[in-house]
């Protein structure tokens, strides 16, 4: 094992659930409740930069140009000790990081934040990871990122231990025209951060159900994926994400992620789906909404939605790469 002289770069896109990750079944080693299915996005990424430096007496992380202070650090120090202890290293690290996802708006920056972040450590520390252990990896730092690892259509597999939590491609190159539309209705920092809303919605009298739900969807939704069926992927994801948001209405203190928007958005893809349109919407831990269509429906979809959302809020994502390295 060689700790690399140079600076590496990864650069890792962000993911959208369709059969979402919502509960921990371990908290420590970040093992989910159940399996999840995503879709890696092109269009929101994140490139970090790692060097290990025997001058350095902490891990030195920059986010977006500007120095992160100590309390901040605490989840990617963490990260980076577990790195060191299996590169059997106790040098620290300058870590660059840039998002291009706004961050922690429910556009998911911790799933391609800590893909990218496994990616170049593991690489800096002269670690020979094959892509499932780098996912294995990206899990500990956050559970969506494991999934950022791979492109296109991608599973996690839930798994009962640190070896049998990873993450696997379904189909890396998309080959048909599914899109998603990603509404900005906010880009504030979410007041309840994801694995916070998680652990409280497994409070809710219907936790149980929704994992029977989630794990229920996995099959049905591997199949329509193959088949091309939007209309199946969509109904099966719009279905998924109203279950996990309901665990979040009946939690103690019951608490929800959407705003009037948020709402307004589902409405404005009801009226267009009654209209024969082929479009389906998808929330995650914040209150922006994910269209899902096909290609040659945006710009439909984007006339309906433009009168109540700006031309800024509305963002044409397409299926993206996994991990690659600059
Ligand atoms: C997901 N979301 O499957 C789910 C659906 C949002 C809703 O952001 O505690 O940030 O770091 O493992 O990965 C999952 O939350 O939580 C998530 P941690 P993470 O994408």
């Amino acid at each position: 094992m060689t700790i690399s002289q140079t600076p590496v770069i990864a650069k890792a896109h962000t993911n959208i659930a369709l059969v979402k990750y919502w509960g921990k079944a371990d908290e420590h080693l970040i093992l989910p409740t159940n399996d999840s299915i995503s879709m890696t996005l092109d269009h929101f990424y994140t490139t970090t930069s790692v060097q290990f430096d025997a001058q350095l007496a902490a891990d030195d992380i920059i986010l977006d140009g500007i120095k992160l202070p100590t309390d901040g650090q605490q989840r990617i120090r963490q990260f980076m000790d577990l790195v060191r202890q299996r590169a059997h290293t106790d040098l620290f690290a300058h870590i660059e990081t840039s998002n291009h996802v706004p961050t922690t708006a429910g556009l998911a920056s911790s799933a391609s934040g800590f893909a990218a972040l496994a990616g170049a450590a593991a690489k800096a520390a002269g670690l020979n990871l094959t892509r499932r252990e780098l996912s294995q990896l990206a899990r500990r730092g956050s559970g969506s990122a494991t999934r950022s690892i791979f492109g296109g259509f991608v599973q996690w597999h839930a798994g009962h231990d640190d070896e049998s939590s990873f993450a696997e491609p379904l189909d890396e190159k998309v080959d048909w025209p599914i899109r998603m539309i990603a509404i900005v209705v906010s880009q504030d920092e979410k007041k309840i951060g994801s694995r916070h809303g998680m652990k409280q919605s497994q409070t809710s009298p219907f936790f149980n159900d929704w994992v029977k739900q989630a794990n229920a969807d996995i099959d049905p939704l591997r199949t329509a994926l193959l088949k091309k069926d939007i209309n199946r992927v969509g109904s099966i994801a719009e279905h998924n994400a109203m279950c996990m948001h309901a665990t979040t209405l009946s939690a103690t203190p019951p608490f929800t992620y959407f705003n009037g928007d948020t709402i307004k958005a589902m409405q404005l893809i009801n009226d267009l789906r009654s209209l024969g349109l082929n479009c389906y919407y998808t929330m995650d831990a914040g209150p922006n909404v994910k269209v899902i269509c096909l290609a040659d429906e945006v710009d439909a979809i984007l006339d309906h939605l433009r009168p109540a959302f700006g031309n800024d809020q509305l963002v044409v994502a397409k299926p993206g790469p996994g991990l690659t390295y600059l």
